[in-house]
């Protein structure tokens, strides 16, 4: 039967459902690259050259393994615009009897998808995206049988499901988790491991001047872009991480260290999320260095927590929630994000450090993202909705189902506590542990309140005082609390107003770029 299969942007495997079982000889693969896509919102400019080289580069592999593909590049004069404005025009030439789809990856496109069949009048079959280990009709069902969706109980059914650091139905080395000893900070003279770095190819730089050209206000700079654009440079970055990283990966998780981006981390999720790499081998390849001797359990089981536990737990969450979970404001969060998220140009050093390198890069770490700029953002009482827009434009990897639930539930509390336990707030302190920052800012981090004193401390308290109706009785914060009762009411007031003038401050500077 003539089958048209479009392939979307983050579906770039072999393995795709879509795909898997077609024949080539009765198939038409169909990509496009599409405006409506790229400015959506206003991606990183490394972000659009990553995902159309990728593409471009994954439909001359799917050629070469015997497929016909239909490709349409964004300068086409031609193209529409749009995935369905793309269709309509493929439907023409193709005459398909029927169109066979992977599932998209979030809600505004799903809802395309499934207008097609009434809009078309061709059948449209759309499949489960095989790359995630849980569907989600299954994770819908586990969330159905509790009151709280704890990762944690999440994580362990993966662990028995896939069997991954498994001794029979114990967990590998007695316990499931080994989150506590994955917490060292790094110094900037140890010896670290190094990356691959893939200078751009003929098609990768054909693309950057595409981005240059069509997208010159874009936020983010391609002077740095290494980024692998194949599967085969995506393995080998993998390989690299196995061989070099993995063995101290969970040790230094949290650290951040000036100037260094990659640190022990894999560095491997545009590559995973988009579709090069798949992510269960990952993690088999990882319990495999820990069979063998080469990397202990603890960095072994936080890798693997990472990609079967939060990365699956966080899809199941935002298809749970619903397309209205992007605008849950829990702690009614109302301020623009500040202008300097687009430029780095801010005094305080870990903010100009973290966004700095993700305007180079589109990449910052989980920690860096977590506990600098999603910190502040919290603290000074951000709009969810646009912290979300601005992870979602600004990092490599970022997709709605994943990027929303970290940023809007993990990051912000926007959904008042369903995916963390607790607001991710910090002052300086957990900043000063974690990291080198501290001693290269103009700021004291030991200091609360005057002119040198580190924002983040007053913005921790004052935080802490103004939210207290909403989230004083929650058990982890119950210590944070406790020492706030502490501190005589005069240095309580001088905090507050500490911190009142450094968000005037901020309001007073322009709002976005
Ligand atoms: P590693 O540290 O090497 O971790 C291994 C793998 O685990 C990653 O490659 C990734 O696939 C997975 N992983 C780790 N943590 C998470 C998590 N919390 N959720 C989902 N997968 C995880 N990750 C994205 O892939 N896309 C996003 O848009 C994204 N937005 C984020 C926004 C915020 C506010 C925060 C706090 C985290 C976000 N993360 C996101 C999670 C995490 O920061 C990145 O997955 C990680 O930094 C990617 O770098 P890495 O490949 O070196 O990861
Ligand atoms: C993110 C993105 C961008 C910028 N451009 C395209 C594109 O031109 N064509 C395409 O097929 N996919 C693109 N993508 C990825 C899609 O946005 C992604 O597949 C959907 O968000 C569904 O998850
Ligand atoms: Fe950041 Fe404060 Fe440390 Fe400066 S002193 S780097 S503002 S935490």
């Amino acid at each position: 039967m003539r089958t048209l299969v479009p392939i979307l942007g983050d579906q770039l495997s072999l393995a795709l459902s879509s795909v898997a079982d077609a024949d080539p000889a009765a198939t038409i693969l169909l990509m496009v690259e599409v405006a409506e896509e790229a400015g959506y919102v206003r991606h990183h400019k490394a972000k659009l050259a990553y995902i159309f080289s990728a593409m471009r580069h994954h439909a001359a592999a799917l050629r070469a393994a015997g497929w016909t593909v239909d490709y349409v590049v964004l300068d086409d004069p031609d193209n529409s615009g749009s995935f369905t404005g793309e269709m309509a025009r493929a439907i023409a030439r193709h005459d398909p009897e029927r169109i066979v789809v992977t599932e998209a990856g979030e809600w505004r496109v799903a809802a395309m998808l499934e207008a097609w069949e009434t809009l078309f009048g061709v059948p449209v079959e759309i499949r489960a995206d095989t790359r995630f280990l849980v569907s989600h009709a299954e994770f819908a069902a586990w969330a159905d049988k509790r009151k709280q969706l704890v990762m944690e109980d999440f994580y362990r059914a993966m662990r028995r499901r896939t069997g991954l650091l498994m001794d029979g139905d114990k967990p590998a080395g007695g316990r499931w988790n080994f989150d506590k000893e994955n917490r060292q900070p790094a110094k900037a003279d140890m010896l670290m491991p190094r990356p691959e770095m893939f200078a751009p190819d003929a098609i990768t730089q054909e693309v950057i001047a595409l981005v240059e050209r069509m997208f010159p206000d874009n936020p983010g700079s391609l002077a740095q872009f290494d980024y692998a654009v194949t599967a085969q440079d995506a393995a080998r970055q993998a390989d690299r991480f196995f061989r070099e990283a993995l063995h101290d990966f969970g040790r230094y998780e949290d650290a951040m260290v000036t100037g260094e981006r990659h640190l022990w981390h894999s560095i491997l999720s545009p590559y995973i999320n988009s579709g090069l790499l798949d992510p269960l081998d990952l993690c088999r390849r990882a319990e495999a260095e820990y069979r063998a001797g080469r990397a202990p359990l603890n960095s072994v089981e936080g890798y693997i927590r990472q990609i079967i536990g939060w990365r699956e737990y966080v899809r199941g969450i935002y298809w749970c929630e619903g397309p209205a979970y992007v605008e849950r404001n829990f702690l009614e969060h109302h301020r623009p994000l500040p202008a300097f998220y687009w430029t780095g140009d801010t005094d305080m050093h870990c903010l100009r450090e973290v966004i700095g390198q993700t305007l180079a890069t589109a990449h910052a770490h989980h920690i860096q993202r977590l506990m600098v700029a999603g910190n502040f953002a919290l603290l000074i009482g951000a709009d969810p909705a646009q912290v979300h827009i601005w992870y979602l434009e600004i990092y490599l990897d970022a997709y709605e189902w994943v990027e929303l639930p970290n940023t809007l539930g993990m990051s912000q509390y926007g959904d008042g506590g369903l995916l963390g336990s607790k607001p991710y707030v910090s002052s300086g302190a957990y900043i000063n542990r974690m990291s080198d920052y501290c001693g290269q800012c103009r700021y004291d981090v030991t200091k609360r309140v005057g002119e040198d004193a580190c924002p983040f401390n007053a913005l921790y308290w004052d935080f802490l005082a103004r939210h207290r109706q909403r989230i004083g009785d929650n058990r982890r914060l119950a210590m944070a609390y406790r020492n706030w009762d502490r501190f005589a009411p005069e240095d309580q007031a001088a905090l507050r107003q500490q911190a009142a003038r450094f968000l005037t401050e901020l309001d007073g500077a322009p709002a976005s770029y």
